[in-house]
């Protein structure tokens, strides 16, 4: 599935037309990596439907959920973009980043620089870069540019070779990815196997992404030096999503 949607992403930004807004221009927020430095914490997502899943919660009022992920306490909160495969979109986002003041990260499959800008413009402090979805030259150029006007930049692994490579850029925010992309199977396993190669220095810290359902899968995850968990369907499907994080 990642090669397709790789593919699709590249046809959507032939067909991109400018944002009529301007989301960017908002007091300073904290940073992601320094909320999370400060203690553990949830990356709250909107996710309304994936590939996986098929439809999660595809009419849900993402303004009230959003407000309802800070409240609780979130560490920031993640909006899924993609179109196609997610049925999120850029304006989803700037939505989310007009009501609250925590990080908000644009999570996508970002192959190009225009993607960052509009990210950017949408309010978003963070973007996500896939490593297995990316060359090396690509990722880094991409990781530069993103650093360079001011974005914190999420970089996923799923595997040990991936896991070097985000290293190799020195990025300070890791997600490591239990759902296997290419496979779909989730395992809360692959936070603990790389973790042990995990260098936990220099104000880096490992964030265990997919798969978090319950209250067991968080404390796995940060008994094994996890500092952050990123959550989509658990909270998505939650009655009540701000008690699902506050626990
Ligand atoms: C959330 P879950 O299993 O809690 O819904 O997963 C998040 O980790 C997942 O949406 C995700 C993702 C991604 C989606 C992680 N990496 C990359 C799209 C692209």
């Amino acid at each position: 599935i990642l090669d397709k949607i790789i593919a699709t992403k590249y046809e959507e930004i032939k067909n991109y037309v400018p944002l009529t807004f301007d989301g960017h221009d908002f007091p300073e927020k904290s940073t992601l990596l320094q909320r999370l430095l400060n203690g553990n914490g949830v990356i709250s997502e909107i996710k309304r439907a994936s590939p996986s899943k098929g439809d999660i919660r595809t009419e849900v009022d993402i303004v009230a959920q959003a407000k309802k992920y800070e409240e609780a306490g979130a560490a920031a909160i993640s909006v899924l973009t993609d179109e196609t495969y997610f049925k999120g979109s850029i304006h989803d986002l700037y939505e989310v980043t007009q009501v609250v003041s925590i990080p908000v990260l644009c999570k996508d499959f970002m192959v190009s620089e225009i993607q960052i800008d509009r990210a950017k413009q949408a309010g978003a402090t963070i973007i996500l870069l896939i490593v297995a979805a990316l060359e090396n030259q690509q990722l880094k150029s991409l990781n530069n540019y993103a650093l360079s006007i001011g974005l914190e930049v999420l970089v996923e692994v799923h595997d040990e070779e991936e896991l070097h490579r985000a290293l190799e850029l020195d990025a300070k925010l890791i997600g490591v990815n239990n759902r296997n992309l290419k496979t779909f199977e989730v395992s809360v396993e692959r936070t603990a196997q790389l973790a042990k190669q995990f260098p936990f220095d220099e104000g880096r810290v490992l964030i265990s992404e997919s798969g978090m359902n319950t209250k067991e899968d968080a404390q796995f995850a940060y008994a094994k030096g996890a500092s952050g968990i990123l959550v989509g369907e658990a909270l998505m499907r939650s009655e009540d999503p701000g008690k699902w994080i506050r626990e």
